[in-house]
């Protein structure tokens, strides 16, 4: 059976950058507008005053320092509170398409491959514009790739999923190289008007080239192992679908106090099946959600603090990007390895779901 390996990767960031500071600023200037516009039932006690948001509060309770966003003038503006993002003709990409295809482009020259080498595309996603048609076949056309494309939403474990199904399709032969492309335009589904929650997202698009080890031109990282689990709650939903009444929304707190065990008793076990030493790690590229849950998982998974580099954050830039979070992590910390070297991919998100993936540099 042939080995599967990641031998390309590539990340696009959006140009606007939202800092804290702006966000809560523009928040706070909507919550007075909203408690000036309802006055009379709050201080008639029928209605709840907004209360302000704090950029102390966001930098110590989740470490995002700013985000990319795809449109940074209609979030910041108090009346509008959403991105305002062009309408497009169907003749035209879609947006997800658009910034997978600046990501994917990246990743295939990273790899060597061109668009003709490819077998297929997933695209692996929290958010997606649309139901049909598949956002990865519209990906497909765009780049000229050859055989077939599909879509998968597993929330934030979207990318380590559809890294688990891509290198199962290799393996069992029926392709032999896959691009998976994860565009989240996280911006879109958020609620900026909840100060719950308006500090968490940014958009970003990642994109990977798996084919057969023995293919690889340049560096490559062999999957060893992948595991995906999935466990039903309710804490982290989006209502958004038939019937439109609610984005995303979360119990922050179960969340966390939740999904840190099974996250690192999924590590655990798998290290366990693959027969790994948790010390013989050298990097971790961990679900970028939570700064102090990064720390607290990583920890556990290696028994100690983990050392500076060994378990990369790209959560203060980029605040949590869905599915994307652990591939940008991946893509802009692993060019130092050696060959030899291991290293473990890991999500998490609704669901909930846990995916992780083992790799292990051998060019
Ligand atoms: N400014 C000031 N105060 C605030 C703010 C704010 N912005 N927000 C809340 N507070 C207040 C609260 O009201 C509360 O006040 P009080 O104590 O008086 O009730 C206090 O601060 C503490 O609030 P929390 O308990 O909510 O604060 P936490 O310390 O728990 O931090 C976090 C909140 C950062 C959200 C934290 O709970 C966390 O990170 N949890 C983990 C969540 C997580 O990892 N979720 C995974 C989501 S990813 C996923 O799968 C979704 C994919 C879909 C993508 C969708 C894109 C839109």
């Amino acid at each position: 059976m042939s080995g599967v390996a990641i031998t390309g990767s590539g990340v696009f960031t959006p140009e606007d950058i939202i800092t804290n500071d702006e966000l809560v600023a523009a928040f706070n200037a909507y919550a007075a507008l909203e408690n000036a516009r309802h006055a009379e039932e709050i201080s008639a006690g029928t209605r709840p005053a907004l209360e302000p948001s704090s950029a102390a509060f966001i930098r110590s309770a989740s470490g995002i320092e700013q985000r990319h966003v795809l449109d940074k003038k209609g979030v910041l503006d108090p009346e509008i509170m959403h991105p305002t993002l062009r309408p497009r003709s169907d003749t035209e990409p879609g947006a997800m398409a658009e910034i997978a295809l600046k990501a994917a482009q990246t990743a295939l020259a990273e790899a060597g491959r061109a668009p003709k080498d490819i077998g297929a595309v997933i695209c692996a996603a929290s958010n997606h514009e649309r139901a049909y048609p598949a956002i990865a076949v519209e990906i497909q056309d765009l780049l000229g790739i050859r055989g077939f494309g599909f879509d998968m939403n597993v929330a934030c474990s979207s990318a380590t999923f559809g890294i688990q199904a891509a290198a199962d399709m290799i393996r069992g032969g029926s392709v032999s190289s896959v691009l998976m492309v994860n565009p989240e335009i996280c911006s879109a589904h958020l609620e900026w008007r909840d100060r719950d929650c308006h500090f968490i997202f940014g958009d970003v698009a990642t994109a990977v080239v798996l084919e057969r080890a023995e293919a690889a031109s340049g560096p490559a990282f062999e999957i060893l192992a992948t595991k995906c689990t999935t466990q039903f709650s309710n804490n982290i939903r989006n209502n958004n679908g038939f019937w439109r009444d609610m984005l995303f929304m979360q119990e922050g707190r179960r969340v966390f106090r939740e999904v840190v065990p099974i996250v690192t008793q999924h590590i655990a076990d798998q290290l366990l099946e693959a027969g790994v030493a948790a010390q013989d790690l050298r990097r971790l590229w961990l679900p970028q959600a939570n700064k102090t849950m990064n720390d607290l998982i990583g920890k556990k998974v290696l028994g100690r603090v983990p050392e500076a580099g060994e378990q990369p954050n790209i959560l203060q830039h980029y605040a949590n990007t869905s599915s994307a979070g652990s591939i940008i992590a991946f893509s802009q910390h692993s060019a130092d390895l050696q060959p030899g070297d291991l290293g473990l991919i890991c999500s998490f998100g609704a669901g909930y779901s846990v995916g992780s993936v083992l790799l292990r540099r051998v060019t």
